[in-house]
């Protein structure tokens, strides 16, 4: 693995770091504390290209791929999670759409993802009864004269009541277990989709998540993304490349705690000296940086083996387990170094605490994680 990074990767870091510093950062105080969607923000990074890092250049993307898409997700995090994880999904969305669409969704959906005209992409697989297994999905799809019917409820909906696109998975042969269930891209707004609610969530304040119930939608059978019973697959492969996302998102969240306490640690002054010079502080100074130095490293090696076309599921996998788990211990040790104004949220310690939390959660708990990794052991017999 090449550990330089190319011009290009070089050039897309900039411009996410850039962004992130000037357009994100200043403004992630006050958009946690008043929940505001960062519409205006998405609409800027369509243009600046960031919507879509990793989704060919001919439906609108910056066909810049994984590792470049990586980076901007840890700069764009290290400003601000909630935006970050809406460029995420939607960057997962457009590249699930460009990958296994026929020409004519992707025409139609994926330059509106890239370009931040629809906002965000939504991936709409979670329901209450099924978040881990989503095998065991009640979403029904009934086939009508003209195309299909979806009925159900849609829960932990990343960006589900502003998303432009969303992708929906519904079950279309109860009979048929995994191979029963189809994806199906649905427009937002659609006749039939409305918020049953939104959570009160922890953190991301600034990301909305919600529950969206289906009543009746009417999509046409050009709809169905990538044929029917074949959702559950595209599913676990639109996970796979996610759980990269979400790594890196984890990273640049505890990045930035990780400065903000080198920075702290260094101008406060206690029994003489600056308490990074206190071997209790270094220490765990000491031990994060070298756990964030191998999440990225883990990380970008994944996103570097998807880029190259071998099989990461695995690798997506472990990166995420590793740099999630971390970035957690990252932010307490940050918090914790900040002592009692790290609990207040004066300092941006105590809002990196909640939002790297669900990073252990979404697409795919820890524990799913660890499923996929002894499943990859297994077979491989090692
Ligand atoms: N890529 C492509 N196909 C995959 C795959 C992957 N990563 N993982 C599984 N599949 C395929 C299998 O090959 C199998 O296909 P066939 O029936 O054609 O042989 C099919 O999917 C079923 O696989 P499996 O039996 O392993 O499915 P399980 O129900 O046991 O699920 C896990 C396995 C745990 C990996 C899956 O349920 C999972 O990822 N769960 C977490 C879901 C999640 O992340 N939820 C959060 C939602 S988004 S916030």
């Amino acid at each position: 693995m090449d550990l330089n990074l190319t011009e290009e990767q070089r050039a897309v870091q900039k411009t996410a770091r850039d962004f992130a510093e000037r357009r994100l950062a200043p403004a992630a105080h006050a958009r946690d504390k008043s929940c505001t969607f960062p519409t205006a923000e998405l609409r800027e990074l369509g243009a600046l290209g960031l919507l879509g890092v990793a989704v060919p250049e001919e439906l609108g993307g910056a066909g810049a791929g994984m590792v470049a898409y990586s980076l901007a997700m840890q700069e764009l995090a290290r400003g601000d999670a909630s935006v970050a994880v809406a460029v995420s999904v939607t960057n997962m969305v457009g590249e699930l759409v460009s990958r296994v669409g026929d020409e004519a969704q992707q025409r139609r959906h994926v330059p509106r993802l890239t370009s931040g005209e629809a906002v965000c992409g939504a991936f709409a697989l979670s329901e209450p009864q099924a978040g881990s297994d989503p095998a065991g999905l009640a979403m029904r799809a009934e086939k009508t004269a003209s195309g299909w019917r979806l009925s159900g409820t849609k829960q932990w909906i990343t960006g589900g009541d502003r998303a432009g696109v969303l992708v929906v998975w519904a079950v279309t042969d109860p009979a048929a277990g995994h191979k029963g269930i189809t994806a199906f891209l649905v427009e937002g707004g659609v006749k039939g989709l409305t918020v049953g609610r939104l959570e009160d969530k922890m953190g991301l304040h600034g990301s909305s998540t919600a529950q969206l119930v289906l009543d009746g939608v009417e999509v046409g059978d050009d709809a169905v993304l990538g044929g029917v019973g074949g959702g559950f697959r595209l599913a676990m492969m639109a996970l796979d490349g996610g759980r990269i996302g979400i790594a890196s998102q984890a990273i640049g969240i505890a990045r930035g705690a990780l400065e903000a306490a080198i920075r702290y640690a260094g101008d406060r002054v206690q029994f003489g000296q600056p308490i990074i010079r206190h071997q209790a502080i270094g220490n765990m100074l000491a031990d994060a940086a070298t756990w964030l130095d191998a999440a990225t490293l883990m990380t970008l090696r994944a996103a570097a083996l998807k880029e190259s076309g071998a099989p990461f599921s695995d690798a997506a996998a472990m990166a995420k387990l590793f740099a999630t788990e971390k970035a957690g211990l990252i932010c307490d040790i940050a918090l914790q170094v900040h002592g009692g104004y790290g609990y207040t949220t004066d300092f941006p310690v105590e809002r990196a605490c909640r939002d790297v939390r669900v990073t252990r959660i979404y697409e795919g708990t820890s524990e799913i994680q660890r499923i996929v990794i002894a499943r990859s052991l297994l077979a491989r017999g090692r």
